[in-house]
C-alpha cells in the first residue's frame, strides 16, 4: 500500500483529459488500492486517479459515516434523470481549505466496471450524486472552481499559490 501526492490547483497536469481503462489488470487494481488508502488518509471522500497523477478513467469514493463503503468506478458513464438540479457546498483534495456552492443535476444513471472487469449500472442522489459528478469532472480535466466567479477562482489561485511558494 501507499500514500500516493495529491496534485493541487492550479496545477496544470489537472487539466488532463484521462483516457478510458483498455483492461482491468493487477496495475489498475494496485492503484484503485493506493487511492482509497490517500483518500482515507486525508481524509477524503472521493478522489480521481487525475489527482494522483495517473490519467486513466479510475475513481474512488466512500460517502459512508464510518469509512465503510468504498466504491470503485472505471470508465463512468453518468446521464442525468429528470430535470431537478441541487445544490452543494463542494470541496476538494485538490483545492484543500476553500469550499464554494455548485449547482448539478440530482439524480443520475452510471454505468462503470468494477475491479473485476464486470459492468454496472447504479442510480444515485444526494451526496453521492454530487461526488461521483465531481470526480468525474477530474476525469475530463475539470475543477469545482470552474462553475464558481473567475474573481472567487482567482483569489482561490492566488492563496494556494502562495501556500505552494512558501511550502517549496
Ligand atoms: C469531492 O471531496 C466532493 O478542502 C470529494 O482541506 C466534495 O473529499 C464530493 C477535503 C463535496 C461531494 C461533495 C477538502 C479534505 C476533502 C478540503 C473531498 C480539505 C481536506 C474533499
Ligand atoms: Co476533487
Amino acid at each position: 500500500m501507499a500514500l500516493l501526492p495529491i496534485l493541487e490547483f492550479p496545477d496544470i497536469r489537472l487539466r488532463t483529459v484521462a483516457k478510458p481503462v483498455i483492461q482491468v489488470d493487477e496495475h489498475i487494481r494496485q492503484l484503485a488500492r493506493d487511492m482509497l488508502e490517500t483518500m482515507y488518509a486525508a481524509p477524503g471522500i472521493g478522489l480521481a486517479a487525475t489527482q494522483v497523477n495517473h490519467h486513466v478513467r479510475l475513481l474512488v469514493l466512500d460517502v459512508s459515516e464510518d469509512q465503510s463503503q468504498p466504491q470503485v468506478f472505471i470508465n463512468p458513464e453518468i446521464e442525468p434523470l429528470g430535470q431537478e438540479r441541487k445544490t452543494y457546498d463542494e470541496g476538494c483534495l485538490s483545492v484543500p481549505g476553500f469550499y464554494e456552492t455548485v449547482e448539478r443535476p440530482d439524480h443520475i444513471r452510471v454505468n462503470a466496471i468494477d475491479l473485476d472487469g464486470k459492468p454496472f449500472t447504479l442510480t444515485a442522489d444526494g451526496l453521492l450524486s454530487v461526488c461521483i459528478q465531481h470526480e468525474i469532472d477530474h476525469l475530463d480535466g475539470k475543477l469545482f472552481v470552474d462553475y464558481i466567479s473567475p474573481l472567487k477562482r482567482n483569489r482561490i489561485k492566488s492563496k494556494l499559490e502562495k501556500q505552494h511558494r512558501a511550502r517549496a
